[in-house]
């Protein structure tokens, strides 16, 4: 009965799912929501913030919030944590220095009380270029396997053509069916 409760209040309660957009500077955050954005498939409302967005895929509402990757901006990530129900973590898959850097961010949000629920989805983005890190490179790098007790996905894609966006958020849309 309490489930089904559950079920039927999401279903008429127009629900926001709060999505935050994480990684490295220079990843590619901004480019992916401004293409999520773009792509919208029923309406598009303005911009909340300067990188504040909600997108909506057949009536599921998402509020996407884009977080500033440099180091000085990282110790606010947990600012955003509240409430989140989606972490995307987009990784820079030409950016092999700094791989390590993403590996130790990720597992320090993973371990934040407030994201303990919270579904993880990394982009390995420009896989247009040429020699940049495979997804499975990449899964390995971060040790995604070890990952247990979030559930998580990767997903690689290209943020300038927007390949590769739609699984992602179709990932995301499976996760909350399912729940
Ligand atoms: P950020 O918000 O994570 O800091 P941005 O990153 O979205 O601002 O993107 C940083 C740079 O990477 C931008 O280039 C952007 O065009 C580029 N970029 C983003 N996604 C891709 C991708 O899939 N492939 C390639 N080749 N480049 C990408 P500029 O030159 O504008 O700084
Ligand atoms: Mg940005």
């Amino acid at each position: 009965m309490g489930i089904l409760f559950t079920k039927i209040w999401r279903l008429f309660s127009h629900q926001e799912h709060k999505v935050i957009i994480v990684g490295l500077d220079n990843a590619g955050k901004t480019t992916i929501l401004y293409q999520f954005s773009m792509n919208e498939v029923v309406h598009t409302s303005p911009t909340i913030g300067s990188n504040v967005e909600e997108i909506v895929v057949n009536n599921t509402r998402f509020l996407m919030w884009d977080i500033g990757g440099q180091e000085s901006l990282r110790s606010s990530w947990n600012t955003y944590y509240t409430n989140t129900e989606f972490v995307i973590v987009v990784v820079d898959s030409t950016d092999r220095e700094r791989i390590s850097v993403t590996k130790e961010e990720l597992y320090k949000m993973l371990s934040h009380e407030d994201l303990k629920k919270a579904g993880l989805l990394v982009f390995a983005n420009k896989q247009d270029v040429k020699e940049c890190m495979s997804v499975a490179e990449i899964s390995q790098y971060l040790k995604l396997t070890s990952v247990k007790d979030h559930q998580w996905h990767i997903q690689a894609c290209c943020a300038l053509t927007g390949e590769g966006l739609c699984q992602g958020l179709e990932w995301m849309m499976s996760r909350l069916k399912s729940r």
